[in-house]
């Protein structure tokens, strides 16, 4: 076979260390590091062929994003930014669980299967989180792409969304913007400085924020971004070079409530937490009484809605404007957004890749999930429609414009989403404080239980109703009526081993309650 040389790299230097059935997920492979390495190889292998049968380039990203610094994981990225394509997913699940020796069978079915042509060179580009196994795990994934005669451009450390920018912009010929890592922070940090020439500061706005690096790769780039900012933002930097994750990030902040350590506690300063991968932004900040307040994903894409509503309406350009939520949205924020803004909801499953498929139904789709992941995508024509009413000097339509290129189109980023974020409250001349009073957000708690099998739980209606087990969402069914404004659903993980319960109520000690009931049902 074509493929012999696979088998024997993968017996030497990479042999399958388990028999446990492996799943590419909603983030791909993920698990403790050391079970990692035939994976890796094997993904590049994938990654060949999937290249070879888009004819375009191929990513590979190597993290595991919010998860503790002992894991980590490996994902796709598809020719234009997109997630891998679900019949690849299902290629990946086939080629990691053969044995080391069918490796050129699955090759050969895989390629088959896709027709692909194998006189294709393939291209693929690597990259990779800070995690310490993160660049032995891409030497395998190197060494994969290569044993199948294919081409690895190696980006380093990086975030997964300048990952996905440099994919789509290397394979649209350059059309989305310059394809490598400096070109992005021109694209954006330009377009952002742009939008604040009239100065700096505005109302009650102060141009000033403390950023939370996680101990990640989001406190390396963001100094890239900086030198592009001069002036126009001040970023002191903080949790820049201990343990990965730990007590701080994104998914420390939201998860927990809690102002992330390392972080000095200064009342009504704006803190911007990223997560591993700089994918996730949560803000968060301490009042004048010394209270918490976190500003999820929701507050994030709700101010972001409101905004671009508010310009399309001044602009006189007819655009259809949606905002994808998951069934995790705070039951205020969806309140809010179609009730005062009367703007349209959808609800998509878990996972950003649902959310993109939902958002494009409409001409301007924000997407966020509450953890903070999301982005805003333009139709063709509506990114057409804006710029050509810029050109034709409406006012409304050239800050839409600016607006559109300080945007991650192909992936949440938590650095354009900051920037992004930046520029709504400096436009409106809003605190963080004003921010925050849109709406108040229900208590909430989000549990996780450990079960035997988690398949055996199924949902339906994106996620919020459950199939299986016969019976329990009856069960949460008659526990939540004990709750005023109760809402509780429970889902399967697709990223770790457990069954997440989320619950939300009237009071913390109501929603705290009602999830571990809800739990013990589960369990
Ligand atoms: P799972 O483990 O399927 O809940 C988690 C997040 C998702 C998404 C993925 C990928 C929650 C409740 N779930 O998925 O939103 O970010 O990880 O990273 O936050
Ligand atoms: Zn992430």
């Amino acid at each position: 076979s074509r493929f012999a040389d696979a088998a024997k790299v993968a017996t030497s230097k990479y042999p399958k260390t388990t028999n446990k059935t492996i799943k590419y997920g909603t983030a791909g492979f993920r698990s403790k590091a050391e079970e990692l390495d035939f994976i890796m190889y094997r993904m590049g292998l994938l990654a060949a062929l999937r290249a070879c049968d888009t004819k375009a380039a191929i990513g590979v990203m190597i993290t595991a994003s919010h998860n503790p610094v002992q894991d980590n994981g490996v994902k796709l990225v598809d020719p234009m930014g997109e997630m891998l394509a679900p019949a690849w997913e299902v290629h990946a699940t086939t080629l990691v669980n053969a044995s080391d020796d069918e490796i050129p069978r699955a090759l050969e079915k895989i390629g088959g299967e896709a027709r692909i042509d194998l006189n294709h060179s393939p291209l693929v580009f690597v990259g990779r989180d800070t995690r310490p196994s993160s660049s032995q795990l891409c030497d395998a994934v190197i060494s994969g792409v290569r044993v199948v005669g294919g081409d690895v451009k190696d980006l380093g450390v990086i975030t997964t969304p300048i990952i996905h920018y440099v994919i789509t912009c290397h394979n649209d010929g350059g059309t989305y913007g310059v394809p490598s890592e400096e070109g992005y922070y021109q694209k954006i940090c330009e377009a952002f400085v742009k939008l604040r020439s009239s100065g700096a500061s505005n109302g009650n706005y102060e141009p000033i924020v403390y950023y939370d690096g996680a101990n990640g790769v989001g406190a390396l780039m963001i100094a890239n971004f900086l030198k592009h900012l001069g002036n126009s933002l001040s970023v002191s930097i903080y949790n820049d070079d201990g343990v990965l994750n730990h007590l701080c990030g994104a998914d420390y902040v939201k998860v927990q409530q809690k102002w992330p350590e390392g972080v000095p506690r200064i009342q009504n300063v704006r803190c911007v937490s990223v997560d591993g991968d700089a994918d996730r932004v949560i803000y968060s900040y301490i009042d004048s009484n010394d209270k918490y307040h976190m500003l999820d994903g929701d507050k994030i894409a709700t101010l972001i809605a409101g905004y671009i509503q508010e310009l399309l309406k001044n602009s006189g350009l007819k655009l259809k404007l949606g905002l994808v939520q998951t069934a995790y949205a705070n039951g205020a924020s969806t309140e809010y957004i179609t009730r005062k803004l009367g703007v349209p909801v959808a609800c998509a499953m878990t996972g950003v890749k649902h959310l993109h498929h939902m958002a494009l139904q409409f001409d301007i789709g924000v997407y966020f999930e509450a953890n903070g992941h999301g982005t805003v995508i333009f139709s063709k024509e509506a990114r057409a429609a804006i710029r050509d009413a810029a050109q034709r000097n409406n006012e409304n339509a050239n800050k839409l414009s600016q607006v559109l290129d300080v945007i991650n189109e192909t992936v949440g980023d938590a650095i354009s989403d900051m920037l992004l974020v930046e520029t709504v409250l400096h436009a409106r001349g809003w605190s963080i404080f004003d921010w925050d009073k849109a709406y108040a957000d229900l208590p909430n708690r989000q549990m996780k239980v450990t079960v035997a099998d988690r398949t055996v739980i199924t949902t339906t209606d994106a996620e919020r109703v459950c199939v299986t087990p016969e019976g329990l969402q009856n069960s949460i069914n008659e526990m939540v009526k004990a709750y005023p404004q109760g809402r509780s659903f429970v889902r399967p993980s697709g990223t770790e081993d457990i069954v997440r319960v989320y619950a939300e109520a009237s009071s913390q000690e109501q929603a705290d309650e009602l999830a571990i009931k809800v739990a013990g049902a589960v369990y």
